[in-house]
């Protein structure tokens, strides 16, 4: 059976497979991830207003959501304990993510056309941003996934599946887009043509990180692998990271392609879609942020090698999704939501136009970081 449209009654029935209580009120689409199908419901509860989130899986993408949500799972236990030894009182519930259970006790609902289905405790008094506009939005979601990260590092790297096999394996992602082109199964190839130039001309940094840990100079950590910067509800009223959403890709990874994601999607002051890409630059001000806050939560653990390559982190992963996109593009649009014709085109112009950035201000951006890291170790 397809995918079913959404409706309320949809939204109603979800709403009592996880046995929310309550009269529903409202529901509807929310957010703008790219992967998961995210509605938002409104339920009375005695007379206040509950909101929580339902999510509808992406099959395409997750081939085994019964196993993603076994990661969740954990996840979700795993950091709600390390925040409630820490997090102010009365804040804990919102410091972490929590799953609402199905009926029988599942992580999930399975719906009658085969879709899976989860339910979150809606983060309140929060906002995710898809674009920021201030150096303390930056540093606070930096710290946010550093802190994230510290919080996992002793969850056994085994307990966990690999949810996307290869996702950050940008050499893999390479050779696809090349394959994807010599294929041209859209017949797009003709529209792509400087962008391919682009993406051919920059092939050995698709090997940079990937190298140095086949090296041994950078270890395997568990880390999120998907930390845009709309991956985390910063609060309405401070500004602090209060929580890190978007679970699915948690799994063994190098902690720079974290960084590497933060610098791809706040440094530029236009959106990731943006279609003129004359308006994309990596601004020095976020980037130092991010490395502040980063390295306030993350520098205890990061080695000598990870933190002289922030900035190729920057460059990699800006990189990577320009590969992505592009493939996407060429492929049909089959992976990531589009929106209009080109979507997927424009995206890759972006991160493409961000990589020119980068390349052109990376000796100071280094300069950045050793500054940065000279100040924060006096405090390590
Ligand atoms: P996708 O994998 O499609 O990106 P996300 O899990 O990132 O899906 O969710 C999409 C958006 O929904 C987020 O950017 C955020 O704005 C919102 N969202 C997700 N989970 C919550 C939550 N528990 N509380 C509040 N908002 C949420
Ligand atoms: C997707 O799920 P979302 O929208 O947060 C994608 C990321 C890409 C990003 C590009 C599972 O992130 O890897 O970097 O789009 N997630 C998955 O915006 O593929
Ligand atoms: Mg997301």
């Amino acid at each position: 059976m397809n995918r079913r449209t959404w409706t309320n009654d949809l939204l109603i029935e979800a709403g009592r497979q996880f046995d929310l209580r309550g009269e529903f009120l409202e529901g509807g689409p929310y957010g703008t991830g790219h992967i998961n199908d995210t509605f938002a419901v409104v339920y009375d509860q005695a007379g206040t207003r509950v909101r929580y989130i339902h999510q509808r899986l992406n099959s395409n993408v997750f081939k085994d959501p019964a196993r993603l949500m076994e990661n969740v799972r954990r996840v979700c236990r795993h950091t709600a304990r390390k925040v409630a030894e820490t997090a102010p009182p009365g804040d804990v519930s919102r410091r972490a993510l929590n799953l609402v259970p199905a009926a029988d006790a599942r992580p999930y609902w399975v719906d009658d056309a085969g879709d899976y289905w989860r339910t979150y405790f809606f983060v309140e008094k929060a906002a995710t941003h898809d674009v920021i506009t201030s150096t303390e939005q930056a540093r606070e979601a930096a710290r946010a996934f550093g802190i994230f990260q510290a919080m996992l590092a002793d969850l056994p790297a085994g307990d966990l599946h690999e949810t996307i096999p290869d996702f950050h394996n940008t050499p893999r992602r390479f050779k696809t887009l090349k394959d994807a082109a010599d294929a041209d199964a859209c017949g797009r190839a003709a529209r792509a043509g400087p962008e391919l130039e682009f993406a051919f001309s920059r092939e050995p940094l698709a090997n940079t990180l990937i190298d140095l840990h086949a090296a041994g100079k950078i270890p395997a950590r568990i880390t999120h692998n998907d930390t845009k910067l709309n991956n985390v509800m910063l609060d309405e009223s401070t500004g602090e990271g209060v929580c890190v959403i978007d679970l699915d890709t948690v799994m063994p990874g190098l902690s720079l392609y974290d960084f590497g994601d933060m610098v791809r999607t706040a440094t530029s002051p236009a959106a990731e879609d943006e279609r003129d890409p004359s308006k994309v630059r990596a601004r020095p001000e976020m980037f130092e942020a991010l490395a502040r806050g980063f390295l306030a939560s993350a520098g205890s653990f990061l080695n000598e090698t990870e933190r002289a390559h922030l900035v190729t982190a920057g460059k990699l992963l800006t990189f990577e999704n320009g590969l992505r996109f592009l493939t996407d593009f060429l492929s049909g649009d089959v992976y990531f939501k589009t929106a209009r014709d080109d979507h997927n085109l424009d995206r890759c112009r972006t991160q493409f136009a961000l990589l020119r950035s980068l390349e052109d201000q990376e000796s100071s951006f280094d300069k950045i970081v050793d500054s940065v890291d000279s100040s924060s170790s006096g405090k390590r």
